[in-house]
């Protein structure tokens, strides 16, 4: 491992960005913050400022080109990945880009295509359930072949509350994306057809905002995957997946705290745990499993865990995935040829 530190750039100081730079500082060994980037310029400089030795950088691009920075985390909204995303290729910078890659499949191709020209992969996608230690013993469990064939997923995805914002197709693209991402990693496989359904929405969406919504893949290989997303279910963020193998099952994710008690109070008897708020909370270990395998491969000079391609594929899957929730049919994933694009790249 080489002695200098990582210097890494946050891109985009919002829920997500911003957890990662306090993570970066002080939970990731062998990484330094250096520079935070974000249009709400106060929310960068505070941010900043929060921290010793960390510039706050006006312009995204400027952040990237900087010759002090040798990293990037892209925290920023989807619709600016592409173009700084790019950029991070052009100046050869490692990047740890948030989900989703981009907005639509061709601009997730163009990425893909563009990392490979370089002849060096420098991108990984922010699926972060990959480094939840449930999930991929999961996987383990899965591949060590002890349960048989993987059959079916049955995944659960639900957060409190949204913003009025947040449109039936973002519970696609944005939400769905990370259940598409554990089935191909669960499979090791493409999907190649989506159906998303959704019945009387809940009273707590935002009006026209279709929530709850269910969703099927049929993976290459046969399988099937169901996925629940309710973005406004009111309680806090429950994410859990049960694979069903043909000699038993395998659940990550079950609520639990550890401890078990029964508890009496004014209201009678009740046991149980509790639910975490939000992904911040549920998945603060995968997250520094994640940032920390980042920080070690750009170190080494590779890339670990979701690439470019799982970006564009997951991405191709949720723009079927679109056009699947506006017509309530299945639709195919049209995705590229993959030895043909990425050659020995990914
Ligand atoms: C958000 O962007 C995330 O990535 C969360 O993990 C997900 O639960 C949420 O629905 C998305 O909006």
């Amino acid at each position: 491992m080489p002695e200098k530190d990582l210097r890494v750039g946050v891109i985009g100081v919002g829920m997500m960005g911003a957890d990662h730079a306090e993570r970066v500082v002080n939970r990731v060994a062998g990484a330094r913050l250096v520079a935070v980037s974000d249009p709400d310029t106060a929310r960068a400089a505070d941010l900043a400022a929060a921290f010793d030795g960390v510039r706050s950088v006006g312009d995204p691009l400027d952040l990237i080109a900087d010759p002090e920075v040798d990293a990037v985390v892209v925290a920023s909204p989807g619709f600016v990945h592409e173009e700084q995303v790019l950029a991070c290729l052009e100046h050869g910078k490692y990047a740890l880009c948030e989900k989703p890659l981009t907005m639509d499949s061709e601009s997730s191709l163009r990425l893909v295509e563009a990392e490979a020209k370089g002849g060096r992969p420098l991108v990984q996608v922010g699926f972060m359930r990959r480094f939840d230690p449930e999930y991929a013993q999961m996987k383990s469990m899965l591949d060590s072949g002890q349960l048989g064939r993987t059959l079916l997923l049955h995944n659960t995805h639900r957060n409190k509350t949204v913003p009025d914002s947040f449109r039936s197709e973002m519970i696609v693209r944005d939400s769905l994306v990370h259940e598409v991402d554990v089935a191909r990693f669960i499979f090791g496989e493409e999907i190649t057809e989506i159906t998303v359904l959704a019945g009387t929405p809940t009273g707590a969406a935002a009006e026209g905002v279709l929530d709850p919504q269910v969703s099927l893949f049929r993976m290459a290989g046969g399988g099937l995957v169901t996925s629940e997303v309710f973005v406004n279910c009111q309680v806090g963020y429950e994410v859990r997946c049960e694979a069903v193998a043909e000699r038993g099952t395998v659940t990550a994710g079950r609520n639990s705290t550890g401890i078990y008690s029964t508890v009496s109070d004014e209201n009678g008897g009740y046991w149980g745990g509790q639910v975490p708020p939000d992904f911040r909370v549920r998945f603060a270990r995968a997250y520094d499993l994640e940032v920390q395998a980042w920080v070690d491969a750009s170190r080494r000079g590779e890339v670990v865990g979701p690439t470019s391609w799982d970006g564009y594929a997951a991405t191709a899957v949720c723009t079927a995935g679109m056009e699947a929730l506006a017509t309530g049919r299945p639709v195919r994933v049209d995705l590229a040829d993959r030895a043909a694009v990425l050659g020995g790249v990914g």
